[in-house]
């Protein structure tokens, strides 16, 4: 066998992503049989010290300390985008003028005005066998994509009910120190776009319909917060003193909001939203609920081996059924573990890699496209008009 073309990588960014990311890449060949094999080769990080540790720790070849220099480089054929949103559009255009593949993270910009500018850069590149795709990683856990499966199959009939929640609680505590994640010209917006970001696309993936308005609350707790520097990671636990100096939150801790699905011919489903850092106990719960015609699915994270099914062709006292998403005929699982084992938050960045390098090895589009993280980032721009102005109904 003729050994797979090299697919070499130059990653920006290093902290949490960035090392689900290295992670990913790594072992992604090593499971799966992919039609490039993605070589590690650089790392970019401002911070040439840092960026070296990193570089050394997450297993990269070499380090540049302006992610300019991983674009003008020859020997690097996609740039991974691991760096806050408000860094995204820049880098994804310039890259993609380069004719560079690009995975950013999500969410996809910080604005609407930015991410309709990265999808038209990315349709041109498309046209030139250059491919990108938005890092919603949760499509690529095991349950969820079975959950899709299930829609597709019809197993639920119509859907008429989406109940989608993400909940965590790294902030609850009011002296937890301010992180880029809570400066809105660095994020964009708080656990909406970080965390209900997630929910919107798994809702309009799963189901296969797109949320055409929606009416919203957003809420934030705790309005200033202990500054403590170049902090990285999420920061949830740090214990400074109530004198350290304080920086404003400038977005949202927490965003609700009703939704309306376009499902075609005037059907469509109904959804409500809730996305949080302040649910005291609830860790990862990232949460997807369906009521069809024909049944119901429910998904947990915190239990995320596990798909929820109620089929109302069963007897109506059957409830729902558990199923274990760790068998071989499961998408995704078959390339792991011998029956019943289950897998983890790392492999879902593992599946993102495996269907990204898939994608460009035969040329096609990989999902999701920037045009389909427009979308998600269309209704976070919704839910804002919508809460900025009392909560009225916003079309999307
Ligand atoms: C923090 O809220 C966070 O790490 C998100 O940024 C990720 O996208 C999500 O996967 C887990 O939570």
């Amino acid at each position: 066998m003729t050994p797979a073309q090299p697919l070499r990588v130059g990653m920006v960014g290093y902290a949490f992503m960035g090392a689900a990311h290295s992670h990913a890449w790594r072992t992604a060949p090593r499971f799966f049989d992919l039609p490039l094999q993605p070589r590690l080769t650089a790392v970019a990080g401002r911070n040439a010290d840092a960026a070296r540790a990193a570089a050394d720790k997450l297993g990269w070849d070499s380090v540049e300390t302006d992610w300019r220099r991983l674009i003008e480089r020859d020997d690097i054929d996609l740039i991974d985008i691991c760096t806050p949103g408000d860094t995204h559009a820049e880098i994804a255009i310039a890259a993609l003028k380069a004719g560079k593949h690009v995975l950013c993270e999500k969410p996809l910009a910080n604005s609407v005005e930015e991410a309709e500018r990265m999808t038209l850069a990315a349709e041109t590149a498309a046209k030139q066998g250059v491919m990108s795709m938005c890092g919603f990683s949760y499509r690529r856990t095991p349950a969820l994509a079975l959950a899709k499966r299930f829609v597709e199959q019809g197993r639920l009939g119509e859907i008429r009910h989406v109940r989608a929640q993400y909940l965590q609680d790294w902030l609850s505590d009011a002296n937890a120190p301010m992180t880029w994640r809570l400066d809105k010209s660095k994020s964009g917006s708080g656990s909406l776009g970080d965390i209900g970001a997630h929910s919107i696309d798994a809702a309009q993936w799963v189901t296969g319909q797109s949320i055409t308005g929606v009416s919203a609350l957003l809420e934030t707790f705790v309005p200033e917060r202990p500054l403590a520097g170049d902090l990285v990671g999420l920061g949830g636990h740090g214990d400074l003193s109530g004198d350290a100096p304080r920086g404003k939150v400038t977005v949202d801790d927490a965003a609700i909001f009703s939704a309306k699905f376009d499902g075609g011919a005037g059907a469509g489903a109904i959804g409500v939203f809730e996305a949080t850092r302040y649910a005291l106990g609830r860790k990862n719960a990232m949460r997807l609920e369906l009521n069809g015609t024909k049944g119901s699915l429910a998904f947990d994270f915190e239990d995320m081996n596990v798909l929820s099914f109620y089929d109302a062709a069963e007897s109506p006292d059957a409830g729902f059924r558990k199923i274990f998403v760790t068998e071989p005929e499961h998408p995704y699982v078959g390339n792991w573990w011998p029956t019943g084992h289950g897998l983890g938050y790392e492999h879902g960045f593992t599946h993102q890699v495996v269907d990204l390098v898939t994608a460009i090895g035969e040329g096609r589009q990989p999902e999701p496209s920037f045009a389909d993280a427009l979308q998600v980032q269309r209704v976070l721009a919704a839910v804002e008009a919508s809460a900025a102005n009392s909560s009225q109904w916003q079309k999307v």
